[in-house]
């Protein structure tokens, strides 16, 4: 699947040998890209891989007849403790296909209704630690706060189980598991060969083990109760059975399975909500008119209960975390291989079988997004914004039939919690926070801090 002598002799290589590609690989990539150009091969000890974000580069690989997506050599590194998950699934494993009609049910937009019940109790659940740090006048740490909330709303929407992490001093130890597995997963790509990783190796067999004993704990919780009616994702994954063939999963795929909703479920929709508190703080304007929108829905309301059909009326809201999203994608790769042999947008050669990293963060910095593409702006999500440009410009959730399944669950938590929290805080900004981006595989804003004071409406 590495590039093909043709392809080499069509783009520009860039080989990051003499440093590696160092604790920040996506925005090492941006970098590279800024200086040769939206298409480039990198070459790391000899291995290389190509990656693009032209637009029409990726509106051609879109194209479902010649591309599909590839589970290259990030993915292969958490199939060691996801497996045959829907995520890190290879196309023609039997079980993408079976998982994914079994469970696609829980993703359709009637089933988001049912969970907006446990995403508002888990939003107080936020709002409640928050009051008590800013009666305290301490800062709150904002991704480490977002990622007990979307661990917490997938654990009970999607499981029935209470991580219970506002309860805790610390994140949940499935979370400093996961977090681990990910790195490991992200520097192994680094590896010089002939060098030694045993004691690494080890570290991530017994953070693999941990997150699988919880999987295990999650669905024991279930064979306990008289739930097992309840056709929430694990009541589907322990009891549908596929329509083709009558059969239900596996046992060792549900564990696969839960491992892959409890991470992909809220690791990237909290880096999501952390980024446009970010850019929401650096940018009054955006602020008010998100203001604006709350202020209009719940007014002087001092503990307003948002129903399903108003976060659907959250549009300003939805168009700051349609923006946060497009500088920083939260999952910034997603991979893709040809069919057959073939020319890549009419100029790059390509062999069957052939790997292609669409590169989000910079497809979303191309000149079709303006001549600023690095300043945050909502309006570029209005919808007539949205009518004028080319659909596969916008690509957070990946492409194709392999695209996220989470994506409405994502955005209604996401919308929700945003708007509440606008609503009742004025978010100070304490420590001039500066972006700094870490990668775990997938983004978040690093040492993000906010100071909160209780806002009254019309502020
Ligand atoms: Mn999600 C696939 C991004 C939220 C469950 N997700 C993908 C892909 C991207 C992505 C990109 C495609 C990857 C690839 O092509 O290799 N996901 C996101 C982002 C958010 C997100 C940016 C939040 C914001 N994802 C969620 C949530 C869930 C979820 C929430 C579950 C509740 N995602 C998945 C699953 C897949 C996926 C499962 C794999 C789907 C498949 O291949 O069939």
């Amino acid at each position: 699947t590495a590039p093909h002598p043709d392809t080499l002799a069509a783009v520009p290589v860039a080989d990051i040998s003499a440093t590696g590609p160092g604790p920040a690989p996506i925005q090492q990539l941006m970098g590279l890209m800024r200086e040769h150009g939206p298409v480039l091969v990198r070459r790391l000890h000899g291995r290389d891989a190509l990656f693009v974000a032209d637009l029409d580069l990726v509106t051609d690989l879109a194209d479902e007849t010649r591309f599909a997506k590839h589970v290259g050599p990030a993915l292969e590194n958490v199939r060691e403790f996801t497996a045959d998950g829907l995520f890190t699934a290879r196309n023609d494993e039997p079980n993408w296909a079976k998982a994914h009609d079994i469970l696609m049910p829980a993703f359709a937009l009637g089933s988001m209704r049912t969970y907006h019940p446990v995403m508002l109790e888990v939003s107080r659940r936020l709002i409640t630690a928050w009051d008590r740090a800013a009666r305290a006048g301490r800062p709150v740490d904002v991704a480490d706060d977002m990622t007990r909330m979307t661990l917490d709303t997938i654990g009970l929407a999607g499981f029935g189980y209470d991580f219970a992490s506002f309860e805790r001093s610390e994140p949940h130890p499935f979370v400093a598991s996961m977090v681990r597995c990910l790195e490991w997963s992200m520097h192994r790509l680094a590896r010089t060969p002939g060098t030694d990783h045993s004691a690494a190796d080890e570290a991530f067999r017994a953070d693999a083990d941990h997150l699988a004993r919880v999987v295990d704990d999650v669905v024991a919780a279930r064979a306990g109760t008289d739930q097992s009616g309840t056709d929430d994702l694990l009541g589907l994954m322990l009891g549908a059975t596929h329509p083709a063939d009558g059969t239900t999963l596996d046992a060792a795929n549900i564990r696969n399975q839960v491992i892959t909703f409890l991470i992909a479920g809220h690791e990237t929709t909290s880096g999501a909500m952390s980024f446009a508190l970010h850019h929401l703080v650096k940018d009054p304007t955006a602020l008010r008119l998100v203001q604006r929108e709350v202020d209009a829905l719940w007014g002087a309301t001092a503990d307003p209960e948002p129903t399903y059909d108003e976060v659907g009326r959250l549009t300003y809201t939805r168009q700051v975390l349609n923006e946060a999203l497009r500088l920083w994608p939260t999952a910034a790769a997603f991979g893709r291989h040809a069919l057959t042999d073939t020319l890549l947008g009419g100029r790059v050669p390509l062999r069957a079988g052939q790997a292609v990293t669409v590169l989000t963060p910079m497809l979303h910095r191309q000149p079709v997004w303006g001549d600023n593409p690095g300043l945050f702006d909502p309006d570029r999500f209005t919808a007539e914004a949205e009518a004028n440009r080319p659909v596969h410009a916008f690509k957070p959730f990946g492409t194709g039939e392999r695209a996220c399944i989470g994506r409405q669950f994502a955005l209604h938590e996401a919308t929700m919690l945003l708007a509440m929290l606008v609503h009742r805080y004025r978010l100070g900004d304490h420590a001039d926070y500066r972006l700094e981006v870490k990668e775990t595989l997938t983004l978040k804003p690093e040492g993000f801090t906010l100071l909160l004071t209780p806002r009254t409406p019309a502020d």
